[in-house]
């Protein structure tokens, strides 16, 4: 009997270490979206949901995240902001958010974001963990999310001086960790 056992090059790949990853995440299939952001607001201890806001980067086809999940959390669920007279209501998108190739999608407080629920711990700002994203063509990638402060607008050196949020009429106090309901 000849023994023949030839692993795929693609198997090989997948069982590589993966990466230290940084503010980038793990190269993925050429032609993938990207996600070259990936960032949360500190939370104050003990909150048990937060908010995660990526900017995402299509790639040469159109895709579409329909997943996320983090060990931080029990659940990771995609949702919208979206105004309703004067209050601004958080919707789950149960078919996901299209990517359109080429295109850059920033999520942000008060649009798109992904709700952490059953949080382990509150997010303390200089922290990061990990984060999959799942997309229907390109598959599951992970990325690295870096905690913020609790004012962040941005990542990296976008805080608003003092905390401050923008005046928004009927956002008081939306998307801060703590007070961040469904
Ligand atoms: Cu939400």
């Amino acid at each position: 009997m000849r023994f023949r056992f030839l692993l795929p090059a693609a198997l090989l790949a997948a069982a590589a270490p993966a990466p230290t990853l940084a503010q980038t995440p793990a190269p993925a299939i050429a032609g993938a979206p990207a996600v070259p952001q990936a960032w949360a607001r500190a939370t104050i201890p003990g909150a048990p949901t937060a908010a995660v806001y990526l900017t995402i980067r299509g790639g040469t086809t159109a895709d579409r995240l329909i997943a996320a999940a983090t060990p931080l959390a029990q659940a990771a669920e995609l949702h919208e902001t979206v105004r309703d007279g004067d209050i601004m209501r958080m919707r789950t998108l149960p078919d996901g958010l299209p990517v359109a190739a080429g295109q850059t999608l920033a999520f942000g407080p008060g649009g798109y974001h992904i709700m952490l629920t059953g949080l382990r711990h509150g997010l303390t700002r200089g922290e990061h963990f990990p984060l999959s994203l799942t997309f229907r063509h390109a598959g599951t990638m992970q990325v690295t999310v870096t905690v913020e402060s609790a004012g962040a607008s941005g990542m990296g050196g976008m805080d608003m001086k003092g905390g401050a949020m923008p005046s928004m009429p009927g956002m008081g106090g939306m998307d801060m960790g703590g007070t961040h309901k469904p």
